[in-house]
């Protein structure tokens, strides 16, 4: 269920908690001078924009920062300022006075090396987290990590500039696929309100993030979708991608980003499972609901996190096998919802 926010109790203690975090964070930020930040691997676009918009503002405040990730952006993202000077690497050794985590419930997330070394600040939105920086922010009720470090940036007193207001606007978007998903509030309005103010085009932002597919993908899309399979009485959607699929349609792993939302525009399917087989004996499983159908419960039991409604996880082992523990799973998750 989202939050609600007319409940005195939790307004109250959310508010103190966020108000507490960002004035220990803002010290932290104006005593120090180097700074490092870095998210998960596979970065997405609350990640990316999350990163950057906290990249801008400390360069505003004279500070020397590096972003480093893992992975590349998509390539849709590199139009957005300064995501083509992210930095790509799976270790770190350099000076830094500290270092900013992003959207990580586990600092292994980042599957960068040399990390463990820095005072790490922890900003995540998702339930779970391990809580393993010096400073620890967390805020479920986020709709995106965008949202936590908008107020981080508010409160440095840096002015919204466009590279920041993009960013942010960036990590919004995304994150609520298109303001589709749960968590979206007043706040969240209030949030992109001010980044229109600074000059973000929502229409222009769309068609770069949404509108860039190219042809390959739209064969990949319709050949991924001819193959979908239902279950539960079409209740859950089951779609699987091998390596000849994305080939034969002229794709790379960048282009089946979002396609797990497809079958969820079904009005019967409750549930998505999606997965793709990267090596011969991994599987990478990624996982979709509507409304109160938790799947984060399934990917945790599988070693994996994210949200309620959007989650996933890796497997190891023969194929076959974990395709149907893993839909018996998500079935019974389904089942187990009220209403359901
Ligand atoms: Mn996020």
């Amino acid at each position: 269920m989202p939050p609600n926010p007319s409940h005195p109790r939790i307004a109250t203690m959310k508010t103190s908690d966020a108000a507490v975090a960002i004035a220990r964070i803002r010290d932290e930020v104006l005593a120090r001078r180097r700074f490092l930040i870095t998210s998960h691997a596979r970065p997405d676009g609350d990640s990316i924009g999350s990163q950057l918009a906290m990249a801008y503002a400390l360069r505003l405040l004279g500070k020397d920062v590096r972003v480093v990730n893992r992975d590349p952006a998509p390539p849709h993202y590199l139009m957005f300022p300064g995501v083509s000077q992210i930095e790509i690497a799976d270790s770190v050794s350099g000076e830094f006075d500290a270092l900013f985590v992003m959207e990580c419930s586990d600092l292994k997330r980042t599957q960068v090396a040399g990390l463990e070394r820095y005072f790490a600040v922890n900003i995540d939105h998702h339930a779970g987290n391990t809580m393993f920086g010096a400073i620890n922010w967390f805020d479920v009720s986020a709709a995106a990590c965008g949202e936590m470090v908008f107020d981080l940036i508010m409160s440095l007193g840096v002015g919204l500039t466009r590279e920041i207001a993009t960013h942010i606007y960036l990590t919004i978007l995304t994150d609520t696929g298109s303001f589709h998903h749960s968590h979206i509030t007043a706040r969240t309005f209030d949030i992109c309100r001010r980044t229109a103010e600074a000059g973000v085009d929502p229409a222009a932002m769309a068609r770069n993030v949404f509108d860039s597919n190219s042809f390959g993908k739209l064969k990949l899309i319709g050949a991924l979708l001819d193959r979908m399979e239902l279950a539960d009485n079409g209740r859950l959607a089951v779609l699987q991608l091998d390596d000849d699929m994305l080939q034969q349609a002229g794709c790379t792993h960048h282009d089946t980003e979002g396609l797990i939302n497809l079958p969820l525009t079904a009005r019967e399917i409750k549930a998505v499972v999606f997965f793709k087989l990267a090596l011969p004996d991994e599987i990478r499983v990624s996982l979709r609901s509507k409304g109160s159908v938790d799947i984060r419960q399934v990917a945790q039991a599988f070693d994996g996190g994210g949200h309620q409604n959007a989650a996933g996880f890796t497997v190891h082992g023969p194929f076959q096998q974990l395709r149907q523990t893993i839909i018996d799973r998500v079935v019974a998750a389904i089942a187990s919802t009220p209403g359901n």
